[in-house]
């Protein structure tokens, strides 16, 4: 049967992250997608200057409350950028409407990337997140994200055995499962690393590195991870797809900025509509590896 999620985040007009990446890339991996978005921006705030921002948390509850009447049931709920305090506190309560056992809960705890913050956020902004956490599944922070959930100052080296102690702290804010997205233990590969604290395993996904950062592929990266969940992949599985996904739209990206420098830059966003028959083709194989 059809899976249903929703996903909760702004609208970048232009920019190609957050909802404008999640809903075509969340669709296309056969998973009916609703949403709510949270902002409308004329762009992401990470490249571009004087954009617009309209915030939506009026109409949330609204929404919630409409939804409610009409019984609806999603088995997944996927968050990323939320413009507000205020807003945190009423996705957590959209997650106490429509959560369950029957649904999974995937925040992606957007705040910053690179050791800072973005536009916008203000430390206290992380105090909120950590509730948030505590009412997920699953959680899927950047390294930056992660060492603020922890109250960690910012490195940019680690061990694996310190990847896997912050694993092991973040579900500790209450997620039964964490995954730590852009970790290079050396500068050869690039991925993420997951941890189940019901099992007690851990389980990761390299790639070859691409020594270009673009942004938007932290969505890329939770929402493909998300679909694949809907599709019934396995955690590792689930962190696989989302890797190697993100790592062809890289790929395919930055063959175009080197040969379009004046039309293109790392903010326009990376080129996921060049790779979408490659995402029904994982899809299928995570499906069919499942059946056997
Ligand atoms: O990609 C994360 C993101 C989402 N939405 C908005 C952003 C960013 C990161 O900069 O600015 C509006």
């Amino acid at each position: 049967m059809l899976k249903r999620m929703v996903t909760i985040q702004d609208i970048s007009c232009f920019g190609k992250c957050s909802l404008t990446a999640a809903l075509p890339l969340i669709s296309a991996m056969g998973v009916e997608t609703a949403v709510i978005p949270t902002a409308v921006l004329s762009t992401h705030t990470g490249g571009f200057s004087g954009y617009t921002f309209r915030d939506l948390t009026a109409d949330i509850p609204r929404i919630t409350a409409h939804w409610k009447n009409l019984n609806l049931h999603f088995d997944g709920i996927g968050t990323g950028y939320l413009g507000s305090r205020e807003q945190v506190q009423i996705i957590a309560d959209f997650f106490d409407t429509f959560g369950g056992s029957q649904t999974q809960i995937i925040v992606d705890p957007v705040m910053g990337d690179n050791g800072k913050l973005y536009a916008g956020f203000t430390p206290d902004f992380t105090v909120e997140m950590r509730k948030l956490c505590q009412k997920a599944d699953v959680i899927v922070p950047n390294l930056t994200e992660a060492l603020l959930l922890l109250d960690l100052p910012y490195t940019e080296t680690y061990t694996q055995q310190e990847v896997e102690a912050m694993l092991r702290s973040l579900t500790k804010l209450g997620c039964r499962t964490a995954v730590l997205t852009g970790i290079q233990y050396d500068d050869q590969r690039h991925g993420a690393v997951a941890y189940d604290s019901k099992t007690n395993q851990f389980c990761s996904a390299f790639r070859k590195h691409i020594p270009e950062s673009m942004h938007g592929t932290g969505d890329i990266f939770s929402s493909v991870f998300s679909g694949a969940l809907m599709r019934g992949a396995s955690l590792e599985q689930a962190v696989s797809v989302a890797v190697n996904f993100t790592a062809d739209t890289m790929k395919a990206t930055l063959l175009d900025l080197q040969s379009l420098p004046h039309e293109k830059a790392p903010w326009y966003g990376v080129e996921f509509e060049a790779c979408m028959e490659k995402l029904a083709h994982y899809t299928n194989q995570i499906v069919q590896e499942n059946q056997k």
